[in-house]
């Protein structure tokens, strides 16, 4: 499949998918959720990677679900095609996914940000769900997954108003884990993402399943999940190599990585 909504690299064992629609903000259209789809199911599936970056523009991460493909949708026609149901690919990537954000993070933009496992942010980035705005309601995630990032008040004012939030605000109310200068935003992200990749990646996978179950399950439940997944992890030979390398004082040499 030959990309033309996105672009394509790796970098080491990080991949980086860069959201490429400058014309329209990298407002999320069809043809570019499927090419995003396609990449991260061939990232997934590739040995040699074991983290992903997704980016967008220095002005918008992106500005939303593409308003001009959807302003003619009937009822019938969203309900027929259950559309955006397949949008939440990124949420269900097993290896870790970065947002690494600059510029506009709305609607669906934000919505994409937020299905990542981290958010790494440029101090130019604002986040919003400007959804109310078009008479509509966010759709893929951004009441639920708003919600537990920043709290109902903020997350209700925000859709309820369409207000933006800066970085600065993101990073204090929980959405974002740092924030740093546009220029040396995307490199760190790729730092940060190359450093994931260099651990086991069983562990890793687990360690993100098991974060992530904490947003779907009890406090009891969550932690018998998380014990399972670490007594599983005595069958790994990284687990071997990992505490004999700390004893012997060396950099452990991580054979699923
Ligand atoms: N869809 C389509 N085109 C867009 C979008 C969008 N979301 N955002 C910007 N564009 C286009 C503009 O129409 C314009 O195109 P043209 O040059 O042909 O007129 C071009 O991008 C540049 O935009 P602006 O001239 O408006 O640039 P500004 O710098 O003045 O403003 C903004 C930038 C603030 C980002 C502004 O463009 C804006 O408000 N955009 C719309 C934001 C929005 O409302 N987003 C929510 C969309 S609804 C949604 O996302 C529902 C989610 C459903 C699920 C999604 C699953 C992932």
């Amino acid at each position: 499949m030959a990309y033309e909504n996105i672009v394509v690299e790796t970098r080491g064992k990080v991949g980086l998918v860069t959201l490429h629609r400058p014309k329209a903000m990298n407002a999320l259209n069809s043809e570019l959720i499927a090419e995003l789809t396609k990449a991260l199911d061939t990232f997934d599936a590739d040995e040699k990677i074991g983290c992903v970056v997704i980016t967008g523009s220095e002005k918008a991460f992106a500005a939303g679900a593409d308003i001009k493909e959807m302003s003619s949708l009937t009822y019938v026609d969203a309900y027929k095609d259950d559309f955006i149901s397949t949008w939440d690919r990124v949420a269900r990537n097993r290896k870790p996914v970065i947002a690494a954000v600059a510029g506009y993070a709305l609607g669906g933009g934000c919505e994409l940000a937020m299905m990542c496992d981290i958010i790494i942010a440029a101090e130019n980035a604002k986040f919003g769900q400007p959804e109310i705005t078009l008479g509509v309601m966010p759709g893929a995630g951004g009441t639920q997954r708003l919600t537990r990032f920043v709290g109902k008040s903020k997350a209700m004012e925000m859709c309820l108003t369409g207000r933006m939030m800066t970085a600065e605000e993101a990073e204090s109310s929980g959405l974002v884990s740092r924030v740093l200068p546009l220029d040396e935003m995307l490199d760190d992200a790729l730092a940060t993402a190359a450093k994931i990749a260099d651990f086991s990646l069983p562990a890793v996978m687990m360690t993100k399943e098991a974060v992530n179950r904490a947003y779907e399950t009890t406090l009891a439940e969550g932690t018998r999940f998380e014990r399972r997944l670490f007594h599983s992890l005595f069958g790994t030979e990284d687990q071997k190599e990992g505490m004999q390398a700390f004893v012997e004082k060396r950099s452990p040499q991580f054979r699923n990585r």
